[in-house]
């Protein structure tokens, strides 16, 4: 079946170096020398553990086998700041069950600490906000650095950046493992949980070292507190806007879609294309929803079917920004400023953009205009 996306081919880019550790340097030992170097300027003050913002699984694992490793490998006691709320069922199940607290961003004093660390991100990264007046120590991570604004390797002393590698857990798991590090239930099952959750239960991005952490941490892990995380309990807005997706969500040949007006949990679009890319005969799907002075849009494809960020790139048609790896894609357009009818019209251009993205001989008896209603289906 051919597919319009499918002459839609990544734009090459012009290579450019890549931050890293020293060629054939021990990431450990880079680490140990760096720290040991630098803890003297501190006068005893801690380090600060730094994410994206909304940290999901793979960013909590890391941010608690860091704080783990620099604890049990230099008797460091070291603080962890988030930024941007989490509204992920599992994601905040997996925070209160491991009984993590973290500073607010607004509440730093770059005072109070020596230095800090950032997991999972790196700096010039739209999602990562850093604190100013404190100076980046280490930075452990595993996605494509920024295109712009990165043209020489930022200095950080130490940068381990892996491309390749299914979750910045792993990356972390090692480091625990070659400093000797002994995990705890809590340190093994947040691992666990981020190792998990990029790298889909290893059925995708995964390394030797990915699944090395996987088992690892999984054979040290609370089972039944991951079995509470992956299960969580959820609030009854949940089933609302379950309820109202399922009644705006259309079907349109091998694509469902939903443009959900307002929502309460940004996290909803994501969620609800994860679930409707499950229906039989649905090859990738695309759900859009607005939250506060953002409109945030989630498209997910099946693995044979292409990637899904030429995809979004089409639907959005250069309004707002927007990000993908493989089966997965997110965008966000700003509303910011916009009248009350914007909310509407943005809707409709990104509807009509999508539709089009539909060939007309896979149809299969959709009304081309609006689709079918997923209660109407067959
Ligand atoms: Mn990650």
């Amino acid at each position: 079946m051919e597919s319009k996306h499918e002459g839609r081919k990544q734009r090459a880019e012009a290579p450019r170096p890549v931050p890293g550790l020293p060629a054939g340097v021990q990431p450990f030992e880079h680490l140990r020398s760096t720290v040991e170097r630098l803890r003297g300027t501190w006068d005893g003050r801690p380090p600060l553990l730094l994410t994206h913002r909304s940290p999901d699984p793979d960013a909590l694992g890391a941010l608690v086998g860091l704080h783990a490793l620099l604890r049990g490998a230099f008797g460091m006691e070291s603080e962890i700041a988030t930024g941007g709320r989490i509204f992920r069922a599992e994601n905040l199940t997996m925070v209160r069950e491991l009984g993590l607290s973290f500073l607010e961003y607004a509440d730093i004093d770059p005072e109070h600490y020596g230095g800090a660390f950032l997991v999972d991100s790196q700096p010039g990264f739209g999602h990562t906000p850093l604190p100013e007046g404190l100076d980046l120590v280490g930075v452990f991570d595993h996605h494509e650095p920024p295109t712009d604004g990165a043209a020489s390797p930022p200095s950080v002393p130490h940068y381990d950046l892996r491309l390749g590698i299914g979750a910045t857990s792993s990356i972390l798991y090692e480091y625990l493992r070659d400093a000797g590090v002994e995990l705890d239930p809590v340190t093994a099952t947040a691992l666990s949980c981020g190792v998990r959750f990029d790298t889909a239960d290893l059925s995708m991005h995964v390394t030797e070292l990915d699944t090395e952490a996987y088992y690892g941490a999984f054979r040290r892990a609370d089972r039944r507190m991951l079995q509470r995380i992956r299960r969580p309990v959820l609030p009854a807005s949940y089933y609302r806007e379950l309820h109202r997706c399922l009644a705006r969500a259309r079907r349109l040949g091998p694509l469902v879609f939903g443009f959900l007006g307002r929502i309460s949990n940004p996290e909803s679009v994501a969620e609800m294309a994860d679930f409707f890319l499950r229906m039989e005969g649905c090859r990738w799907t695309l759900v859009g929803g607005a939250h506060g002075e953002t409109y945030h849009l989630s498209v997910r494809t099946e693995l044979d079917f292409g990637d899904a960020y030429p995809l979004l790139e089409a639907v959005l048609d250069g309004e707002g920004s927007f990000g993908g790896r493989g089966p997965v894609a997110g965008g966000q357009v700003s509303l910011a400023g916009a009248d009350a009818g914007e909310l509407q019209r943005l809707e409709r251009r990104l509807r009509g953009r999508t539709r089009r993205l539909v060939p007309a001989d896979e149809l299969a008896g959709a009304d081309p205009a609006n689709g079918t209603r997923l209660t109407r289906l067959p």
